[in-house]
């Protein structure tokens, strides 16, 4: 086994530093572009159109692209700065293979060996052990495509039954809740209902910085006189500009939810006939929430009850409503709770499927949506289907060609994946586009268990800090150098056109999967020579899901500027608004709108618990993390781009004064935070806009400025989310500087 020393592994050596090459670096110039490209933004789930300019095989700058509908010209900071990627210094452009003697610890190794030795340590590894020692972790910024490719890939390859990817930390606690409710799992309406919505209510979603082009359809919806609401800890950007905004205690929503219910029931204010004609369930929810009185909600949640009052007011006596909640309420141990209380109000106001009414969650990542639908999940086939299904096992298996017995059963997910590292089960690891070192929580652990693995091979574009402990490095694809469908927040499906070519012996992440599958021998099914052939057959794999995408061509939607699924055939026009009454579906078949037989959405009793680890007099603060602007997720790409670097240097604690106060701290001091798995240095921002009994820290920092060597693993049971909106920590002033200050560049 390859282990070396995480110290001796300096891989800034090796690869030099990136700051000096990109600060001030302006590629675009008084440059006349070879072409420009239509494609996306490569990071957020709202997938903004954009103009790539290109000369001589390098993106060089952008040009809005106005007849895009979605954004129209607009971008955030991120999404004009993503140009400065493919030049970048740090672009992995060979093969590595880990070498403790060489300089940085790795040194370079021809492409087709990294693969062949890939493969021989796969084979070993499943030989000595079963196909089920070997795991995979994949991403949801890849294209749909290569999503589906790496569910096959694990499922018919490898034979394991151990993949999940990283909207296991994201999108699943709304997915699991979207499904129990409506037997769906998609955002349920394009954003220009919102612009209709008389009231439009956010809970738990930083709009402005994390999704800054939803800023602009929440603001249109107010100038055409819409009620704000927005529930946060913090007092965020888009919460200065609303109506009303309810202060909540991390980890208290459902309780919200559960008292806005209480009084709508009080005041009769539900909408009958939906809640009789398209719902069961209401009777017991009803009864649950009877015990939710203004009074105690103020209580748990920590808002008081004028505000939850007016709140109830303003959502029930609405005629069109739009309600969005993001990471905010879905990252906790009962995230899915939480979900099912949001949908609980949106129920009983009988506003969903209708012009000016709708109910979504904010995508996260780039393909948020289209990651999580074709079989890159741990329980999870195409189109939505479900892995422990032998009829659905039946269906995929045909179009693999394969018998339904030889599919693996449901594996687990991304954290307990560790996990089993820990136990000895698992001995070898792939994977693509995912940092999990800096993103998981709690981790210390994580880095364990990369230590302990037997055989680690990682793809990416850079050398993230967990490809760090990787055995081989693979040089995966950069966002313009492919082509392939991505679906966003709204639940359109777009097109990713390729702009340039992989540079150097990079090569398409697609090409490398079938790489390994071609030097394991078991290439049958992994012969694709374009993403065209994969999505043709995806198509076919997901045609009478759930999420179907058989009608859904290159073609099409290059014509159309995107197509909304499901889009069961070649003629339909795709589906922006869900839920529609007379719609039709392949599970109700004409009972109804909803994704179930009956046609009828569920209501579902939504039951509050205390966060896992609540404060106490050892750890008297509550922690919650998230993001800011500039920087995007584990920030292994944002801290490479030194103008997103200088808006936003290094992590702050976002600190109330009142407390500061308390423990003596001022702005800008160094202040240390412990919880019970780890402690962090980093300098205090003392703002008013915190509840005084939390703070905040943004997790897009690695190693000794990683929020998550604080954060707790505890995971909703339903979702496996892990619950990063709260833990208990204390802080004090620290002696000094921390020891990494200086020694760290600002990209670290
Ligand atoms: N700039 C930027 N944009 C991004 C990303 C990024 O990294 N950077 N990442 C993308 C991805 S993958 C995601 S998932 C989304 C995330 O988008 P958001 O979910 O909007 O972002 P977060 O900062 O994780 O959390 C949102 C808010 O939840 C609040 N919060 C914390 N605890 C609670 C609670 O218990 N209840 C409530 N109601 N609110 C709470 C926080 O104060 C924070 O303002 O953003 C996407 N867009
Ligand atoms: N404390 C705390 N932790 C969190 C969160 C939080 O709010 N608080 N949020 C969680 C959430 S919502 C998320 S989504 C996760 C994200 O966590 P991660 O998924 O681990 O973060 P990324 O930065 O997206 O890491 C993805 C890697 O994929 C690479 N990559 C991007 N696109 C491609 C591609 O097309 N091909 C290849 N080969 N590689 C690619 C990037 O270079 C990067 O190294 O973090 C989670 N962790
Ligand atoms: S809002 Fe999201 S998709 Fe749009 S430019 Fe910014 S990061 Fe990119
Ligand atoms: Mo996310």
């Amino acid at each position: 086994m390859t282990t070396i020393p995480v110290k001796t592994v300096d891989i800034i050596e090796q690869f030099g530093p990136h700051l000096a090459h990109t600060r001030g670096l302006r590629l675009d110039t008084g440059v006349e572009p070879d072409k420009v490209v239509p494609t996306h933004c490569c990071f957020c789930g709202q997938q903004c159109g954009i103009l790539l300019k290109v000369k001589e095989n390098q993106v060089i700058g952008f040009e809005p692209w106005y007849d895009f509908p979605f954004n129209q010209g607009k971008l955030c900071p991120k999404g004009v700065k993503r140009y400065l990627q493919g030049a970048h210094p740090d672009r992995l452009l060979h093969a590595y293979e880990r070498d403790p003697s060489a300089q940085g610890g790795f040194k370079p190794l021809p492409y087709d060996q990294a693969i062949a030795r890939a493969a021989a340590e796969i084979e070993r590894i499943q030989t000595q052990y079963g196909p089920a020692a070997f795991a995979l972790l994949s991403g949801a910024s890849l294209t749909t495509e290569k999503t589906y490719l790496m569910g096959k890939f694990a499922r018919m390859c490898l034979k394991t039954p151990h993949i999940d990817y990283n909207g296991r930390l994201c999108m699943v606690s709304a997915a699991a809740g979207n499904k129990k409710a409506f037997g769906i799992d998609r955002g349920g309406a394009p954003w220009t209902d919102i612009l209709q919505a008389e009231v439009v209510w956010i809970s738990g979603a930083n709009v402005a910085e994390c999704a800054p082009i939803t800023t602009d359809y929440v603001w249109q919806a107010r100038e055409n006189g819409a009620k704000i609401i927005v529930v946060d800890p913090r007092i965020t950007p888009i919460g200065r500009t609303c109506d009303l905004f309810l202060p909540v205690k991390p980890g208290r929503d459902v309780a919200l939810f559960n008292g806005i219910l209480h009084l709508m029931i009080e005041n009769d204010w539900l909408d009958h006939a939906f809640i009789e004609q398209h719902t069961s369930g209401f009777e017991a929810v009803a009864d649950h929430v009877k015990e939710w009185t203004p009074q105690r909600t103020a209580e748990i949640t920590g808002i008081a009850e004028k505000g939850i009052r007016q709140a109830a007011e303003w959502w029930g006596t609405a005629k069109t409503s739009f309600l969005m909640h993001a990471r905010g309420i879905e990252h906790h141990s009962h995230g899915v709770q939480n979900v099912l209380g949001a949908i609980n109000i949106v129920l009983a106001s009988g506003r969903i499927g209708r012009p000016g009414c709708g109910y979504s969650t904010i995508t996260g990542q780039g393909n948020g949506q289209g990651g999580r639908e074709h079989g890159q999940k741990a329980d999870q086939l195409p189109g939505g289907r479900d892995l422990g299904n032998p009829e659905h096992r039946a269906y995929v298996a045909g179009v693999w060609g394969i018998q339904p017995e030889e599919l693996p059963q449901p594996g687990v997910d991304a954290y307990e994946l560790f996990r089993k590292i820990d136990s000895g089960e698992i001995k070898g690891l792939l994977s693509i586009c995912f940092n999990p070192l800096v993103s998981l929580p709690d981790n210390a652990f994580i880095q364990r268990m990369l230590e302990k693995l037997e055989f680690y091979v990682a793809i990416d574009f850079f050398l993230n800090e967990t490809a760090r402990y990787a055995d081989i490095v693979l040089p995966g694809s950069l966002h313009e150098e492919d082509e392939g469908i991505v679906t966003t927040a709204e639940g359109r499906v777009i097109k990713i056109n390729q702009a340039v070519d992989c540079p150097g012996e990079a090569r398409q992440d697609w090409r490398i999967i079938q790489d390994i599958a071609q030097a394991l021998g078991r290439e049958r099914g992994f012969t694709f020579s374009s993403p065209v052939e994969i999505l043709d057959e995806l198509r076919l794999a997901s045609k009478g899901g759930v999420a179907d995408y058989y009608g859904i061509t290159y073609e099409k939607l290059e014509r159309e500027n995107g197509i909304f699924w499901p889009c069961p055939s070649l003629e339909h026009p795709g589906t922006p608004r869900l839920f529609e009454p007379g719609s039709w579906n392949p599970v109700a078949r004409g009972q109804g709108p909803f994704y179930f037989p009956d046609g009828k959405a569920r209501f579902n009793v939504a039951v509050y618990s205390p966060p896992a680890e609540e404060v106490d007099a050892e750890y008297p603060i509550i922690l919650t993390t998230g993001r800011v602007v500039s920087q995007f997720l584990s920030g292994s790409q944002t801290r490479r781009i030194g103008p997103l670097v200088d808006q936003y240097p290094e992590p702050r604690i976002e600190i109330h004064p009142l407390l500061a106060e308390k423990l003596g701290l001022a702005e800008g001091d160094w202040t240390t935070v412990e919880s019970r798995r780890g402690r962090c240095t980093l300098r205090a921002q003392v703002v008013k806009t915190i509840r005084p009994d939390t703070i905040f820290i943004p997790y897009h920092w690695a190693g000794p400025r990683s929020a998550n060597q604080l954060t707790i693993a505890a995971q909703d049971p339903i979702s496996k989310i892990p619950e990063y909106k709260v833990c208990a920590v204390r802080l004090k002033i620290a002696a000094g500087p921390p020891e990494y200050v200086g020694e760290l560049e600002p990209y670290q």
